[in-house]
């Protein structure tokens, strides 16, 4: 008889997430891919700020708490202590890793350093109260929007895959999502393809998450998933944006174009 059980990975305790919001299945995603992997007792995870800031009280390997937007320069510094025995993940929010960590990220990109990043983009800053984020769409109404965002006065979205993937240096970058089953299952392959890689020492993997925030958005966790459906990833289109092993990314484009 299969029983449907929490993670070995996941610790026993209420998390503090909205009704309706994706990190918890994110979370769980993430434990279960530790579990299958056998990999807890040499993982150690890296908690942003922002909504998930507590990850470190819900995972059960080890975790550190990183300074806003610090959590790739931490992990780097985490498993160079230990290349080939630690795998070390970061678990960060869009306002953490696009706007106040955007340094961090892109050079830890850059550098194929050899980590595994979740990035958790819900289009908003969920946890200081619905401020415009800088993957927040054109037109959206958050709290420092409240016409919409105006990309004359506030620029353009950071789309994190597609910038990243222009780097030489990035092993895996997806984007997938958690709005229905089907997304929920094609998010678990990614998440454990970028860990796995990790344990093959193949470099850089970032899986971006396109999650909801039904608190922030003003919406029932119902329409928040149709949210997703309709507006984020037309702008944010699933999908492979890199995969060195595989040959795809816009640099294989350009080799085969030669
Ligand atoms: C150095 C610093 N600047 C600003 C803040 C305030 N702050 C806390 S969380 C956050 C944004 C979180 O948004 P995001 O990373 O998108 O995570 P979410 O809550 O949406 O999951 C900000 C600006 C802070 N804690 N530290
Ligand atoms: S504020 Fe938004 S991101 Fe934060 S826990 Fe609530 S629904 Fe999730
Ligand atoms: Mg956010």
């Amino acid at each position: 008889m299969t029983v449907f059980e929490r993670p070995k990975s996941l610790a026993d305790i209420p998390m503090h997430y909205c009704p309706g919001c994706t990190h918890g299945i994110v979370h769980r995603l993430v434990a279960e891919v530790i579990d299958e992997l056998g990999i807890e007792g040499r993982t150690v995870g890296i908690a942003p700020v922002g909504c998930s800031v507590m990850a470190y009280d819900y995972f059960t390997c080890d975790m550190i708490e990183a300074a806003h937007g610090r959590a790739p320069a931490v992990a780097t510094g985490v498993k160079r202590s230990d290349p080939d025995n630690l795998i070390v993940f970061t678990y960060q929010g869009d306002g953490d890793l696009a706007s106040i960590g955007t340094a961090e990220t892109v050079h830890a990109a850059a550098r194929n350093e050899n980590i595994t990043i979740v990035f958790i983009n819900n289009a908003i800053y969920g946890m200081t109260g619905g401020q415009m984020a800088p993957t927040s769409l054109p037109g959206q109404v958050t709290q420092t929007s409240p016409y919409g965002r105006d990309v004359n006065a506030c620029g353009y979205p950071v789309k994190v895959c597609e910038m990243l993937s222009e780097l030489d240096g990035p092993e895996y970058l997806e984007r997938v999502t958690v709005n229905n089953v089907r997304n929920v299952r094609n998010a678990k392959r990614a998440i454990k393809k970028a860990f796995q890689n990790q344990i093959d020492k193949k470099g850089f993997s970032l899986i971006e998450v396109l999650s909801s925030c039904p608190t922030n958005w003003g919406m029932t966790p119902e329409k928040a998933l149709q949210w997703i459906d309709e507006k984020m990833i037309p702008y944010y289109p699933l999908g492979v944006y890199k995969d060195r092993s595989a040959g795809i990314g816009p640099m294989y484009k350009k080799e085969a174009a030669e």
